[in-house]
């Protein structure tokens, strides 16, 4: 296990306010502001859940609510990743919707050594979804397409048309587990095999340098009910948390995100979530 104490990269928050393609409720331009508030009193109210990690954080607005266009957008979470990446800074970015995560991973020069760990309810695979590849649905294609390896976890959502276009013929992630050994690798772990099965699956060959990106609709309703597309049965906080204690054992963090946080259908409770998890993902700088 990583001591959870000595020198860590200050980090900072990259707030993408980014919302094109909502497919079912709106609202997640609003999640940064909902986060930022949280944070602000993470830092000063609590000596638990590593709100130690916070001492040295800033803040950036990667770009303007109303900013609509995803070639914008991209071209701006990239520059402030690869900025705070220059500066020694661990970039957490704050969602927005998934379309982010492309975007904040243009920031890396060498895709191929840069495993992208993402925690969903969706498979988000698909080629392109209501006229444009740069939908939410779309996220993970655009990665695996840049290069970077993909471990896909806790996903209880997705066509066939998607799985079979990353994962070959006869893919059928519902309730199991899937690979691809094609470049850029890939592996699936369902729901249903994440909780039989632990992590196992996919600790094999993973990478020793890490992008996180978690969609808050992994989580399951119950304890994170703000998101736009809610899925039963999803993980527990407590869930989530080991499962980033374990694949980051022994490995670096080199980006993360929490996107899909929709304050309209939250009642506060995901919003605090998110702000505890960010400061977590910043014990690991
Ligand atoms: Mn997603």
């Amino acid at each position: 296990m990583r001591p959870m104490s000595g020198a860590r990269r200050p980090v900072t928050f990259v707030a993408a306010p980014y919302e094109a393609t909502a497919s079912f409720v709106p609202g997640c331009a609003f999640g940064p502001d909902a986060v930022a508030e949280h944070l602000a009193a993470l830092d000063t109210d609590d000596v638990c859940h590593g709100v130690g990690a916070l001492a040295d954080w800033t803040w950036v607005e990667a770009h303007p609510r109303t900013l609509h266009d995803a070639a914008a957008m991209r071209r701006e979470v990239a520059r402030h990743v690869r900025e705070a990446l220059a500066a020694g800074r661990l970039p957490l970015v704050v969602g927005g919707e998934h379309t982010v995560t492309p975007a904040a991973l243009e920031a890396w020069d060498d895709p191929a050594a840069v495993t992208v760990v993402q925690f969903d309810a969706h498979a988000d695979l698909r080629a392109d979804y209501e006229g444009t590849p740069w939908n939410h649905a779309c996220a993970m294609r655009r990665a695996l397409e840049r290069g970077h390896p993909l471990v896909q976890i806790g996903i209880r959502s997705g066509l066939h048309e998607e799985l079979r276009d990353v994962y070959g013929p006869g893919a059928d992630g519902a309730t199991g587990q899937l690979e691809r050994t094609a470049a850029p690798p890939a592996r699936l772990l369902a729901r249903g095999a994440l909780r039989s099965r632990g992590l196992a699956p996919v600790m094999p060959g993973l990478g020793r340098l890490l992008y996180v990106t978690i969609d808050l609709d992994a989580l399951d309703p119950g304890c994170a009910p703000g998101v736009g597309t809610p899925e039963p049965d999803g993980l527990s906080y407590l869930e989530l948390l080991d499962a980033l204690d374990a694949l980051l054992d022994g490995r670096v963090l080199a980006g993360a995100d929490v996107v899909e946080l929709c304050p309209a259908r939250d009642d506060g409770r995901t919003a605090r979530l998110a702000a505890r998890l960010l400061a977590r993902l910043a014990r690991h700088g």
